[in-house]
């Protein structure tokens, strides 16, 4: 659509910038989707607790988006005391700017009574699995969604049907409990997951009473499934396999196809998602196993505590499928080894002819993390932490406004060393950098503690260039890349190759690689809320200040303000920018 007035703009001879127009939103609009967030009591795993639900449910609807097609969803925050945005996990470099869903990032968030319309359109061949979620406090442990985008080509595998399993955490505490002991001075956590569950469904791991149900993924006799599993958690790395159903192929991670790997179990942090082919059994297989309904099996990885939950893989019977007893022992082993899971393996589907080599890499941004002892325990990357209360305002509304100096932060993000401006807290890159960014697991200063941090990248999909133990060396690195054919995601696993080292010293580490090519602010941070809330998030800002306003110069007032008049309400019609529909101004 860009363009909508060449003709007439070369006629006039005086192009000078783009602009989205600036429609109302009034009676007359139609969202493609709504969404409606409340807060209220809501019962899980017999538990009932004060949770953040989207249409009243958790995980919220689900929601279908085309490739290629503009797709407006307008997200009420019917809630009387909290903010709210909604993110569009995987899918951010294809948003118009404002859209990204990060508060104090890419938007100022939405006030209580009202709304905002986020624009979104998935790219070209990104038709995969994804999820929305809140990105305010700890509201995703509840607040989030499948997110499916579709595509007009067909898939290059062929299934009958598809189920989607969704998995998420169940805590006691609510949400502003949670909040309130990881920041204060009195830093209480906030306990370990009650339970993992599927869909929303499912029984407390440790003492399973009451009459709740686990999940039943239901499927027919001789059909080929695409099973797509969503880590909502809010916390849990999950191993899941599957009772009697040994092998499964992977076929999609964070919304890619792969070829095929064949595997017995999966091992999914908070933010990743896989698509596997599961082959149902047969009738002569179902007689043989003397059993129509299976357990899949889900165990809690790198916690001090292992904890067990289930579902249940139902097949037709004239039998009602059994969902309230749990296996005294679990039925399947787990693996021990919890690092390094399908790294080096995957490989594309497609050919990726874009892959950035090392000779290619213009940057290289070392991102020490680890927990930090004072008045409060706080992540802190490179130094710092990074929490919604340090900004005043939102990096990019800084950005529109000329408040904040890109060029500025730029060269004391270069003069630091670590790519980091300390002002800002910033990292900010040019556009066609290729940067290779290297997350640094460091022990926690007092205890030499060590995590597993699942890092989520915002924006264009970064390619994942492994992991391993220790300090991170491209040189050896480079060996181990030799022969295979990395894949782009959006959320890899910094891996804890042991529970403790030495204050400070290295010890495990991810890397990245990034062109620089789609201009904006992407955070990019720890995908456990928990963390996240202790300061485990950075910003960057790609390309500087012309070029993020490029997609659109000027940008309306009402973006720029908490409240402002892109954000309606009961009473008010907002003005809202359509990004994707350009058109070229005059004057
Ligand atoms: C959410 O609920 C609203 C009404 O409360 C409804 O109009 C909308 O269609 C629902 N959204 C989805 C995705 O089901
Ligand atoms: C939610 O439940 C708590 C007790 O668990 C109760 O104190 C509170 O009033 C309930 N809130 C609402 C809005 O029903
Ligand atoms: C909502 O966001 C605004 C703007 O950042 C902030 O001033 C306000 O404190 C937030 N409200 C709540 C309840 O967190
Ligand atoms: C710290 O928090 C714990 C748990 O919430 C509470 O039991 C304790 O009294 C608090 N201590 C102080 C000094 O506030
Ligand atoms: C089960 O656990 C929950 C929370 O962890 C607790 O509130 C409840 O009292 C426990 N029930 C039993 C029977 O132990
Ligand atoms: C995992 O188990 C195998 C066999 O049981 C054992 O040899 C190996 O040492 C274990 N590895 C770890 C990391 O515990
Ligand atoms: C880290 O902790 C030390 C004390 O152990 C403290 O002096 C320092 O200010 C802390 N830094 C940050 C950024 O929290
Ligand atoms: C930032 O630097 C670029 C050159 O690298 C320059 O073209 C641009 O005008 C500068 N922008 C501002 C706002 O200073
Ligand atoms: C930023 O880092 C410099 C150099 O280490 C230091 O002098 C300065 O105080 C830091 N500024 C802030 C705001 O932390
Ligand atoms: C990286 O590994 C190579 C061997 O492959 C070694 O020669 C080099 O010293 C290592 N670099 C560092 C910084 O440890
Ligand atoms: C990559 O591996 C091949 C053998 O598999 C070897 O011939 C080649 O030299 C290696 N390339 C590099 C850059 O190490
Ligand atoms: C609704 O939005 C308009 C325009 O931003 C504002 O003037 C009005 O105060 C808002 N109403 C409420 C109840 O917030
Ligand atoms: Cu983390």
């Amino acid at each position: 659509m860009r363009g909508l007035l060449p003709t007439l703009c070369l006629a006039l001879g005086l192009v000078t910038a783009t602009q989205g127009l600036l429609v109302r939103h009034d009676n007359s609009f139609q969202p493609d989707h709504i969404l409606r967030v409340t807060a209220q009591n809501y019962s899980q795993a017999c538990m009932e607790r004060y949770s953040v639900l989207v249409n009243g449910s958790s995980p919220g609807p689900e929601l279908r988006l085309q490739e290629d097609k503009v797709s407006w969803i307008r997200v009420y925050n019917d809630m009387e005391d909290s903010n709210v945005t909604m993110h569009w996990h995987g899918l951010s470099a294809f948003t118009a700017p404002f859209s990204d869903g990060t508060p104090m990032a890419s938007q100022w968030p939405i006030a209580p009574g009202h709304f905002f319309d986020y624009e979104v359109r998935p790219e070209v061949g990104y038709a995969g699995t994804y999820f929305y979620h809140s990105h305010v406090g700890f509201q995703a442990v509840t607040a989030a969604g499948a997110l499916i985008v579709e595509s007009a080509q067909p898939s290059p595998y062929k299934y009958d049907e598809e189920r989607i399993i969704a998995l998420s955490d169940f805590f006691a505490k609510t949400d502003e409990e949670i909040e309130d002991g990881l920041t204060s001075a009195n830093f209480t956590w906030s306990g370990e997951t009650g339970a993992i569950l599927v869909n929303g469904q499912g029984r407390l791991a440790t003492n399973a009473t009451g009459s709740c149900k686990l999940a039943a993924i239901s499927v027919k006799p001789g059909k080929t499934y695409r099973l797509r599993f969503i880590g909502e958690t809010a916390l849990s790395f999950v191993s899941l396999a599957i009772e009697s159903h040994d092998v499964f192929e992977i076929i999609e991670a964070d919304g890619h196809y792969t070829k095929p790997v064949k595997t017995s179990y999966l091992q999914i942090s908070t933010g990743q998602r896989y698509s596997v082919i599961l082959k149902a059994k047969t009738e002569a297989e179902l007689r043989k196993a003397k059993s129509r309904q299976f357990y899949f099996q889900l165990t809690t990885l790198g916690r001090p505590t292992v904890l067990t939950n289930f579902a249940v893989l139902e097949y037709p019977s004239h039998i009602a499928t059994d969902l309230t007893t749990v296996p005294v022992t679990p039925p399947l082993p787990v693996a021990n080894i919890t690092y390094g899971w399908m790294d080096y393996t995957l490989e594309p589907y497609y050919p990726d002819l874009n892959f950035p080599t090392s000779t290619e890499v213009t940057r290289r941004i070392i991102i020490n993390v680890h927990q930090n002892v004072s008045t409060h325990i706080v992540w802190l990357q490179s130094g710092y932490d990074w929490m919604v209360t340090f900004p005043k305002s939102p990096y990019l509304v800084d950005v529109y406004t000329g408040k904040l100096d890109l060029n500025a932060s730029y060269k004391r993000a270069i003069a630091s060393g670590y790519g980091f401006d300390n002002q800002t807290r910033l990292f900010p890159a040019k556009m066609n950098e290729v940067l290779e960014i290297v997350w640094q697991n460091q022990g926690a200063v007092n205890t030499g503690d060590i995590e597993n941090h699942p890092f989520h990248g915002h924006g264009r999909h970064f390619y994942d260039i492994g992991g391993g133990d220790g300090l991170y060396n491209s040189t050896e690195n480079e060996k181990r890349l030799n022969g295979t054919h990395p894949v782009t995601r959006d959320t890899t696993v910094l891996y804890a190759y042991r529970t403790e080292t030495m204050p400070l010293t290295p010890s495990g580490w991810r890397a990245w690689r990034i062109r620089v090519t789609d201009a904006g602010v992407w955070m990019m941070h720890c995908h456990i809320l928990q963390h996240m809330i202790m300061g485990m998030q950075t910003v960057f800002a790609f390309g500087d200040q012309a070029a993020i306003i490029a997609q659109s110069d000027p940008v309306d007032e009402g973006y720029l303000t908490y409240g402002g008049s892109a954000y309606g309400n009961a009473t008010y019609h907002p003005l809202v920018q359509h990004f994707f529909d350009v058109h070229e101004q005059t004057v």
